[in-house]
């Protein structure tokens, strides 16, 4: 019980469990206003697209960048903002720059948002859950998905809401119809998984404790790994790491026992190479939780636990779905652990740093 006398971490649970609604709402939001199309088409073509955000923002800025390369064959990349700050010289010569970020408040993400407007390049596009916030001055454009808020402290519909939105922004690009329509019917298909996905991650998590978390996956799940171990750091305060599936081979596997969670995040292009992984750790001790929209008699065999999702959605369009599980392994750790996922320690909604002017290290552009 928290000192309010609610139980803990109340909103951060209903907050995942409402991700499906969210996303209907968010999405009907942008088709209506037709802002995606409107925006999509006149972004320059000329270099790369840099996705910028803190934490979060991100790691859902990596997925994105996947997806709009995957889409549209433009290159793309994430950068956390702090890294244009302190080398600016490792940015590319031409580059339009997408600024991520819930808050739209983050000293950081202005910082660099504000150097990336006086360097003269394309305009940069901001998306953010916040309406009227510093963010936009910084931006040419703004997407503003305030369905898509929270009054959590970590991010979870937030990032999958924003998320959807870039890989719909990318869809547009790419004119990929087929694409947008699987985004869509995303919300109507996870209603009626989230609560077995749930159910699940509860068992799994009250059936023992781990000393060690890792989260394994490849091209547009990596960014979904790192996410996850966000997750698991801040709301149970544990120790989590992340690697692309194949590279735990060499090196990291070295920490394997049954008190280490490696969970993976299977691909389908990657599928064979990540599940000969899956099997090699099963073989080391390993304990597993497998997430993959379709399991395969060896996953079956490797997995102690199997999320198969089932989506009739294309690999690029399920990101958002895979990261769900994540989240909930995330909260109900942390409540094992007998903390307060409302309340997660150390961690503040926005990270505003006092001194923001000329701090950075950077030289003028
Ligand atoms: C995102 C972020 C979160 C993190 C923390 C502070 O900021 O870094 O990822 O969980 O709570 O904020 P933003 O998206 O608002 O810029």
């Amino acid at each position: 019980m928290t000192d309010s006398g609610d139980r803990a971490g109340t909103y951060t649970l209903e907050e995942i469990l409402s991700q499906p609604p969210t996303w209907k709402r968010c999405l009907a939001a942008l088709d209506e206003s037709g802002e995606l199309r409107r925006l999509a088409a006149p972004l320059s073509r000329d270099g790369e697209c840099l996705f910028v955000g803190c934490g979060s923002s991100f790691y859902l800025g990596l997925i994105a960048a996947a997806t709009w390369t995957l889409l549209t064959g433009e290159p793309a990349r994430a950068v956390p903002a702090s890294e244009i700050l302190l080398f600016p010289g490792l940015l590319s010569r031409r580059f339009r720059a997408i600024l991520v970020s819930r808050s739209g408040r983050t000293s950081e993400m202005i910082e660099a948002g504000d150097y990336l407007k006086r360097l003269d390049q394309t305009a940069s596009l901001a998306i953010t859950c916040g309406t009227r916030t510093p963010i936009e001055e910084v931006a040419s454009r703004t997407i503003r998905l305030p369905e898509g808020d929270e009054g959590s402290t970590v991010m979870t519909r937030s990032f999958t809401s924003m998320l959807l939105a870039l890989q719909m922004l990318a869809g547009e690009r790419a004119n990929a119809r087929d694409f947008l329509n699987q985004i869509r019917t995303l919300p109507g298909e996870m209603e009626s998984r989230i609560e077995g996905i749930d159910s699940l991650i509860r068992r799994l998590v009250d059936s023992r404790a781990f000393e060690d978390y890792v989260f394994l996956g490849q091209g547009p799940f990596y960014g979904v790994a790192q996410e996850a171990m966000l997750k698991i750091k801040e709301m149970s305060c544990s120790y989590a790491q992340c690697f692309h599936t194949l590279e735990f081979r060499h090196g990291p596997k070295a920490i394997v026992s049954a008190r280490t969670l490696i969970t993976f995040f299977l691909s389908e292009s990657g599928f064979e190479s990540e599940v000969s992984v899956l099997e090699e750790m099963k073989d080391l001790g390993a304990t597993t939780l497998v997430v993959a929209n379709q399991a395969s008699a060896a996953v079956r065999r490797s997995a102690d636990s199997l999320i198969e999702l089932s989506l009739p959605v294309a690999e690029l369009a399920r990101p958002a779905a895979f990261i769900v599980p994540a989240q909930l392994l995330g909260f109900h750790t942390g409540v094992r652990k007998g903390l307060d996922p409302d309340k997660p320690r150390y961690l503040s909604r926005v990270v505003m740093l006092e001194n923001t002017d000329g701090d950075s290290g950077r030289g003028a552009p």
